[in-house]
């Protein structure tokens, strides 16, 4: 059966690149938001596997990502009973609607995008088209659930925008007189205090799976060991932590710390700066390694154990892939129809 939806169901879409190792950037970031907001609000979660195929992927090493990625969201809490857990390329209808929305969107949107100046670099004229329009496709992502709220880490905040751009240039374009907007404008939410986890090398960069540097990132797969010499190693400087917020945003290497600390144990950046202040670093880091250890040290257990079974895990996907199609159909055959195609 079809789920048709309507623009006042609040409904959750994100997703997230099988690019290679997961880390605490996205854990924080994205996933253990994604945990908590399932709770209340139909959730639908998507590994983005057409968006890593933006830059240069390994078929082999892109197929095994794909079987880590859904491990470690499950891993991570993510329950695939209550929210639909798919693969993106296997609904083909993220495709179909991106084509229509790169018809909508306007290069000059596009240029403004800094993720793509980011990761072009200077390198420019050799990316690909589809790193140019990534953010179209993750327009057509959120709105072909006609997604109301779109958790993600504060690097995606500008796409989030272009998707409402999107939204808004379809509705003045295409809804007809008389009738409700088609396509009501995604939220992006923000939350937690680790909105933007930094390198472990250097506090002005992001913490990234593409990072050269595997010191530079804490992967969800790390075991307890990695974890403890990478946040020893973690770039520092020699003064003791701070005593006010003014003084903590001049240390970039001190300030992610105390936010990663923050956010593994759910309280204000104030009163772990509060909890923390005068001290050095060689009494903060232990207590650091401690809390990242358990946190993340059941979800690589489940990880391993999960990934034994890899076809299990392609059946998890597959319910997804069913569930997903049953509420893209009906939009996407909508958009056709106001778009003008006989279908
Ligand atoms: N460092 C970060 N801090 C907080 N949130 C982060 N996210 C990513 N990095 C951080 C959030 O994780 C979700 C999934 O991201 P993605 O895998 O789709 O792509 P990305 O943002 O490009 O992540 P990476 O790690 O930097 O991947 P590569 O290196 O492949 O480009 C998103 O919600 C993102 O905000």
């Amino acid at each position: 059966m079809k789920n048709e939806i309507t623009n006042n169901q609040k409904r959750i879409f994100s997703g997230i690149q099988p690019t290679g190792n997961l880390h605490l950037g996205n854990y924080l970031g994205a996933i253990k938001n994604w945990v908590n907001l399932q709770r209340d609000i139909p959730s639908i979660f998507s590994i983005v596997d057409l968006h890593a195929i933006t830059v240069p992927q390994d078929p082999m090493k892109l197929r095994d990502s794909i079987h880590e990625v859904t491990a470690a969201i499950i891993a991570s809490g993510v329950d695939v009973k209550k929210s639909i857990l798919f693969n993106q390329s296997s609904v083909k209808e993220h495709t179909e609607l991106a084509w229509i929305f790169n018809c909508v969107c306007r290069i000059g949107w596009l240029n403004r995008m800094t993720q793509f100046k980011e990761k072009a670099g200077k390198n420019r004229e050799k990316a690909t088209v589809g790193l140019y329009s990534y953010p179209v496709l993750m327009a057509a992502d959120i709105l072909l659930y006609k997604a109301t709220h779109v958790p993600v880490g504060e690097d995606q905040k500008q796409h989030i925008e272009l998707a409402r751009d999107i939204a808004s240039a379809f509705n003045s374009m295409f809804t007809k007189e008389n009738e409700e907007d088609f396509f009501s404008l995604p939220e992006p939410q923000i939350l937690g205090t680790a909105t933007r986890v930094m390198s472990l090398r250097d506090g002005t960069k992001k913490m990234s799976k593409s990072d050269a540097s595997d010191a530079s990132r804490i992967n969800l797969t790390d075991t307890k060991e990695q974890i403890s010499n990478k946040i020893k190693k973690a770039k520092t400087d020699p003064n003791p932590l701070p005593e006010t917020m003014d003084e903590l945003k001049s240390r970039p290497e001190a300030l992610n710390l105390l936010n990663i600390y923050a956010a593994l144990s759910s309280q204000t950046i104030s009163i772990t700066l509060e909890q923390f202040s005068g001290k050095g670093f060689s009494h903060f880091k232990p207590l650091l390694i401690e809390l990242a250890v358990e946190t993340l040290s059941p979800i690589s257990s489940e990880m391993r154990v999960l990934l034994k079974d890899t076809k299990e895990i392609d059946k998890i996907l597959k319910i997804g892939e069913e569930k997903a199609k049953n509420i893209a159909e009906p939009v996407l055959k909508k958009v056709k129809n106001l778009v003008g195609f006989i279908n």
